[in-house]
């Protein structure tokens, strides 16, 4: 006990008091019995007296509780995590209010099986059939040409697009924003080449100062593709680097991933972005919906001016970019398919998306050069990486 109260003493300073002690038995990793003496305490008397009070239910004389030393802190904290589960139990009652819980009822028609096994979202899914119905085709069918056509088509509406005369082709300077892990590097190098193809100086400013092996991976495709490449240590950095340069120059500026519930990282990162920097927020189509749905409320703070969607080759649900694409009021800009650099990074737009989400051909109308220009030579299509 003596040993206790001393430990306690160095932790928590001279004032110490044990709450409780207890003897436990158990075994070291080597296997050998052994036993151990475990002890709560805490800070001085009063604090002893308070967490009595708490432990009996009742705060004394039913005053607030006063705040002293660390407790406005750890208020807030307890504060912010009641905020994130607040968040994470909408977004699970909407998760069973939508397609999840739509896979327990029977699917009426073959083509409401066939929209769910898609993952379409379920807002979707009933809009199609509504479509379907009104325009008098039949849902037994979902693959009738005309059927496809007609839902394509509704779809397309339902997704923002860019203006014919603004291809969204970066210009200036962009930041590739987004969660860990969903290829905003890789995007960023994509697009370099498919800018530096077309003759435009593309310049690299990394602030991904987070991520062991992100720095050395951004150099290395700045080296393979001939492009200056850069890294900012603050703030101040930041904004010279991506102030300098010549005017023609897009700079590309790869970040950190930050994942949606980290709020932390979101202002950290918002902080570090200077001003006048646009912002392209990239997410992965073979993240979960729920995910994708809090992925782009958790970046509406940047204004993300477009999207990117990558690792459509690894998603096994194609209604996913009809998903994100509608919810989102930027417009999907990009689409990639594949880790490889050199390919595989091509520009869609609504018609494309809708027609990809239901597993149908692209319109050959819509068949665009990587960049998006109608017309331009050389184009494989955007479908040919389905
Ligand atoms: N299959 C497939 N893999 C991809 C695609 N895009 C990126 N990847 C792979 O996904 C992994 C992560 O890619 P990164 O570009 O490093 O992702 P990031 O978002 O920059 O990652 P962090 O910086 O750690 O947040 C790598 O193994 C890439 O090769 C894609 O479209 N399809
Ligand atoms: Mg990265």
């Amino acid at each position: 006990m003596r040993d206790a109260l001393q430990k306690a003493r160095e932790e928590l300073g001279a004032d110490a008091v044990l709450l409780h002690t207890r003897q436990v038995e158990g075994r070291t990793i080597f296997g050998k019995r052994t036993r151990w003496v475990e002890v709560d305490a805490c800070r001085g008397e009063a604090d002893a007296a308070r967490i009595e009070r708490r432990e009996e239910g009742f705060d004394a004389a039913g005053e607030a509780p006063t705040h002293d030393g660390d407790e406005p802190a750890a208020t807030d904290a307890i504060q912010r995590e009641i905020e994130s589960l607040e968040a994470m139990i909408d977004r699970l009652s909407a998760d069973l209010a939508s397609p999840a819980a739509a896979r327990g009822a029977s699917p009426g028609s073959p083509l409401e099986a066939r929209l769910r096994g898609l993952e379409l979202a379920d807002d979707l899914v009933q809009e199609c059939l509504a479509v379907a119905e009104r325009e008098g085709l039949d849902s037994a069918d979902p693959e009738d040409p005309a059927l496809t056509a007609a839902l394509v088509e509704h779809l397309a509406r339902r997704i923002p697009t860019d203006a014919e005369d603004d291809l969204g082709i970066p210009r200036g300077r962009v930041a590739f924003v987004g969660p860990p892990g969903v290829g905003k590097t890789t995007a960023l190098a994509k697009l370099a080449a498919l800018l530096k193809d077309e003759g435009r100086r593309v310049r690299f400013v990394g602030l991904d100062d987070r991520r062991i092996g992100g720095e050395w991976e951004l150099r290395r495709y700045a080296e393979i593709l001939g492009v200056r490449c850069q890294f900012a240590r603050d703030a101040e950095d930041a904004r010279a680097l991506v102030a300098g340069g010549a005017d023609d120059e897009v700079v590309l500026i790869d970040t950190p991933g930050t994942g949606c519930q980290d709020r932390r990282g979101i202002a950290r990162l918002l902080a570090r972005l200077p001003a006048g920097v646009e912002t392209w927020l990239i997410l992965a189509a073979n993240l979960r919906d729920s995910h994708l749905r809090a992925s782009l409320d958790a970046f509406k703070p940047f204004g993300y001016v477009r999207l990117i969607l990558t690792k459509l080759d690894e998603t096994p649900c194609a209604g996913a970019a009809a998903n994100v694409a509608s919810r989102s009021a930027a417009p999907v800009r990009f689409a990639s398919a594949g880790p490889s650099v050199a390919s595989g990074l091509a520009a869609v737009d609504a018609a494309w998306l809708a027609a990809w989400s239901l597993g149908a051909p692209a319109p050959a109308s819509q068949r665009r050069s990587a960049l998006g220009r109608r017309g331009a030579g050389g184009n494989s299509g955007p479908m040919d990486f389905r």
